[in-house]
């Protein structure tokens, strides 16, 4: 279902590149839009929203920014994947820090983290609502 009318975001402009990332670190994320011959637009994620976690990865034998690690979170019988990435778009690129939302989930069961070294790393039981930072290595579970 097409909802961008609803947000906002169905303009229709000379696109040349969009970021996505929670700028205001409240849980919604927010897009930047750069089109051509004008100055970048912010649209601010508003409204209501399920629960989140998002995860800020630190390489320390994987490269610093950790750059290909994927991640798996389980919650509430659920499952979701998410890799780091850079370079998402023409002009433009997203924040690295991955962003989960977590619906009516109050905690996550458990994160499983591959850098790309190929270590494995797992957390458990992460309250909801908050950004973590992990460093490669760091986890003592
Ligand atoms: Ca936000």
């Amino acid at each position: 279902m097409d909802v961008a009318y609803l947000t906002g975001s169905n303009r229709i402009e000379d696109g040349r590149g969009v970021a996505v990332a929670d700028l205001d670190r409240d849980g919604r994320l927010d897009l930047i839009l750069h089109n051509y011959a004008t100055l970048a637009v912010l649209l601010s994620g508003q409204g209501p929203s399920g629960n989140w976690l998002q995860l800020e990865l630190s390489g320390t034998r994987s490269n610093r920014d950790a750059v290909g690690a994927v991640v798996t979170v389980r919650a509430s019988g659920e499952s979701q994947t998410r890799q780091v990435k850079v370079g998402s778009g023409y002009l433009s690129t997203s924040s690295p820090i991955l962003h989960f939302g977590l619906g009516g989930a109050q905690a996550v069961d458990q994160v499983t983290i591959r850098w790309p070294t190929g270590r494995k790393e797992v957390l458990s039981d992460i309250p909801a609502n908050q950004r973590l930072h992990i460093r490669e290595g760091g986890v003592r579970q």
